[in-house]
């Protein structure tokens, strides 16, 4: 017996197993590589799922077993047991450790408790962007998405919810993601320090656990379960200047000289809500911006991308042409009588779009051909938690309808009426409200992809869940100047990482409030491993471009950005793989080293990718810094220096982030350039080994979708040192030829070398050159002509 009853009957399906109640039922299924999921749900609560993408497998025969309320499911990664009478679940994993025990679901008039059972587990990560210590073990979490600028340390909910927590340490690894989109909380041992307890206001009991053999492989199967990253254009991997608002026309165009004059890479520069008139979405301001055209066109020329600011607020204005179009096609979310929800946002009275329906979506989508018209490259949705200014929960009224529709037909959307089959199309607002962001960030990136169907929109979202990482980039919203804040930004960049959001990025030198000089310069540093890398302030705050505060600081800023251009190939490669593994760019030690009992404590240095460890100076007035280096050697990426595993001191002084490569790793990095729209003249192989090393890199032209039929280029080298020789070997795949005129190879410096001839082997001949030799930090630099049929280097 449980809440929802007895059991009456179990019921078996290729794909499913399905218990019935007095008043519920539960399902049980398998999803690719050993994810189980388990719904229960009361009457009619379920609803499709916003998050996941894939579909369940046939239930395998063999690693079954069925009694009369029992299931028992064998897998590689562990065995699941079921006892459905009770709605018992437990699952022990293959290490035969920290099994994870559900002591059943209740149900009542305020929604569902489920109480998990860690038996010993200690340490958890995810839930997405939380404010909350890195190891969310002894923490409470809520998912509300919700608007509440300068948030502080430890404030809870923020704008996006990502509801998955995932268990590692040394003993093993497991994920579990209860997929809700009404207000949910997380009570991870803080009130039972071997307990999880869960509550869902609204819907159904969702729950997928993930087995894995590591953490890598569970973060890799939730991506597979609800989605990877999008592959973003090139430059929206450049360094990005924004500032609410920068305007006028002119202001805007001195901004861009500025970053030239300086000579201080730049590649988009943001319009926040001051370009709009009187804030209305898709217009333009005629008294700041009154020759949008020629503004974007000169930008272009100087090699800037604009991203312009769209928020879902429309104003309720008669004659406004958006507002007129949308109520004609009816889009905007309605109140259960049937009126037009309204709040108050910065147009002023405004109605919202219900982005939970197609046809809403692809209005949505069609306005965004006023701004691509002007030339407007990228688009970045605010507010969409959604927040509302007068509202007393600062969010829509809990009751307003969404028609949740998923492609279904909408002609009888008028009537939000008494026909039943009618209702279970719609949503209560309390039911869906976690998604809304995500849904206004789906119908944004859909509408840009079918105005200009072969190029990569970029799209940054405030508000986001799980799954989001398919529709926008996110950033962490309206954080402090504060070093307290720097070090939250790290900590929330690994937790939304392991969340399945590879893509994200913190307002550089904090949103609220003016950054020391000092204080910048150290987010800067952060930046350069962002892989969202912007700074944006506040209304009224004082200048912060990175010229803004004088010498010495605008010679280390730009040096920190140089550094950001020079390692565009390696982080492009990485974003690859993330667009291809979900594995984030900006990953915990604990992601690639699951042995290791201290990488589960840092939160304040991390890898980049497989190859860097970047320990950043998160603290005012410090000039070195403690680093672990985990199992291995290391070298430092200034001069190739040795360094062995364990904790060490460093200098950092300001500019200057201690950065390492793992002994063994090929980077990739290039030339200087002033925004990625110029072509860099030489890729830079840089060794850090003195045997064997090897890497990888992925080049396309980094705006279209044609490297989906085989444009780009895939480059493996490996590396060997035999006696007096050294060799490059190279492994191309793909058709697309990078622009590059030299490529180099810098190897660190021993005695067996200068070398006094440099080989270069390609399909079509040998060429031997006298190499242009060239030393610099502990390394000797080798530069050959560039050839997209390179097979080999070798120097003697
Ligand atoms: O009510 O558009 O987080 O980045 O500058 C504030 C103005 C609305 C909040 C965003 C911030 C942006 C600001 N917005």
């Amino acid at each position: 017996m449980n809440t929802l009853g007895n059991l009456s009957k179990l019921e078996q399906t290729p794909k499913a197993i399905f218990a019935h109640y007095d008043s519920g039922e539960a399902r049980i299924e398998v999803f690719k590589s050993g994810i189980v999921h388990l719904t229960v749900m009361r009457g009619k609560d379920e609803m499709k799922s916003f998050a996941v993408i894939d579909s369940p497998v046939d239930i395998p025969a063999s690693s079954m077993k069925i009694g009369k309320a029992d299931v028992e499911l064998a897998g590689p990664g562990g065995t699941f047991n079921f006892h459905l009478e009770n709605l018992e679940f437990s699952f022990i994993p293959k290490s035969g450790v920290n099994s994870l025990d559900l002591k059943g679901v209740q149900f009542s008039d305020t929604g569902l408790v489920a109480e998990f059972d860690i038996h010993g587990a200690r340490n958890f990560y995810g839930l997405g962007e939380k404010t909350l210590p890195f190891n969310k073990y002894g923490t409470r979490a809520t998912m509300w998405n919700s608007d509440f600028p300068a948030y502080t340390v430890r404030f809870d909910p923020l704008y996006e919810s990502i509801p998955f927590l995932l268990k590692s340490d040394p003993q093993g690894t497991y994920g579990i993601f209860l997929d809700n989109t009404s207000r949910t909380t997380f009570d991870v041992c803080a009130t039972d320090s071997d307990q999880i307890v869960y509550t869902a206001k609204e819907g159904a009991f969702e729950l997928y656990v993930i087995p894995g053999k590591n953490p890598a492989e569970v973060v890799g199967k939730f991506s597979e379960l609800t989605g990877k990253m999008h592959m973003p254009p090139l430059w929206a991997l450049g360094y990005q200047q924004s500032r609410w608002s920068y305007y006028p026309e002119a202001r805007v165009l001195e901004l861009a000289r500025g970053f030239r004059e300086n000579k201080i890479p730049c590649d988009v520069i943001y319009l926040d809500i001051d370009y709009m008139n009187g804030y209305k979405c898709f217009t333009w301001s005629p008294k700041n911006f009154p020759t949008p055209k020629e503004m974007l066109d000169t930008l272009h020329g100087l090699g800037f991308k604009v991203v312009t600011i769209i928020d879902p607020g429309i104003k309720d204005e008669k004659g406004y042409d958006v507002f007129e179009s949308g109520m004609k096609d009816s889009v905007f979310v309605k109140k259960p009588d049937g009126s037009h929800f309204t709040g108050q946002v910065w147009p002023g009275k405004c109605v919202f779009p219900d982005f939970f329906n197609e046809k809403t979506r692809k209005w949505w989508g069609s306005q965004y051909k006023f701004l691509l018209d002007y030339g407007v490259d990228g688009f970045w949705n605010d507010m969409n938690e959604p927040s509302v200014f007068d509202s007393p929960n600062k969010t829509f009224d809990l009751d307003v309808v969404h028609l949740v529709d998923e492609g279904q037909s909408v002609e009888n959307e008028e009537q939000i009426s008494e026909s039943k089959t009618q209702m279970e199309k719609f949503a209560r607002h309390v039911a869906v409200h976690n998604a809304y962001g995500m849904q206004m960030a789906r119908a944004t990136r859909e509408g840009l992809e079918r105005l200009e169907p072969n190029l990569r929109p970029l799209v940054l979202t405030r508000a986001n869940y799980a799954g989001g990482q398919r529709y926008a980039a996110m950033w962490t919203g309206d954080n402090f100047a504060s070093f307290a804040h720097l070090r939250l930004a790290l900590s929330m960049f690994l937790n939304i990482g392991l969340s399945g959001q590879p893509f994200v990025g913190s307002d550089v030198g904090g949103f609220i409030g003016d950054p020391s000089p000092e204080l910048f310069s150290r987010w800067l540093e952060l930046g350069v491993f962002s892989p969202f890398f912007r700074t944006h302030s506040v209304i009224n705050s004082k200048p912060r471009e990175p010229w803004a505060f004088g010498e010495p600081y605008t010679g280390i800023n730009r040096n920190i950005i140089d550094r950001r251009y020079e390692l565009i190939p390696e982080l492009y490669s990485e974003f690859k793989n993330a667009h291809d593994t979900g594995l984030p760019m900006v990953r915990p030690l604990f992601l690639n080293y699951p042995e290791d009992q201290k990488s589960y404590e840092l939160s304040d240095e991390f890898l980049f990718g497989d190859k860097f460890l970047v320990a950043p100076v998160l603290d005012s007035g410090k000039v070195k810094r403690n680093v672990y280096l985990p199992s291995g050697n290391w070298m430092s990426f200034y001069d190739g220096k040795l360094i062995s595993e364990g904790w060490h001191e460093f200098d950092a002084p300001l500019g200057m982030t201690p950065i390492f490569v793992k002994d063994g790793g090929v980077v990739f990095t290039q030339s200087l350039v002033q925004s990625t729209s110029d072509q860099a003249d030489t890729l830079i192989l840089k060794v850090f080994s003195m045997k064997r090393g090897k890497g990888s890199a992925y080049f396309d032209d980094g705006v279209t979708r044609d490297y989906r039929d085989g444009k780009y280029l895939a480059m493996d080298v490996t590396f060997g040192a035999e006696d007096k020789t050294d060799v490059l070997d190279f492994g191309l795949k793909g058709d697309y030829v990078p622009g590059y005129k030299f490529i180099a190879v810098e190897i660190p410096f021993t005695e067996r070398i200068p070398y006094h001839d440099g080989v270069l082997e390609t399909v079509s001949g040998n060429q031997t050159f006298a190499p242009v030799r060239d030393e610099r930090n502990g390394f000797m630099r080798v530069t050959f002509p560039f050839s997209p049929k390179i097979k080999r280097i070798v120097l003697k």
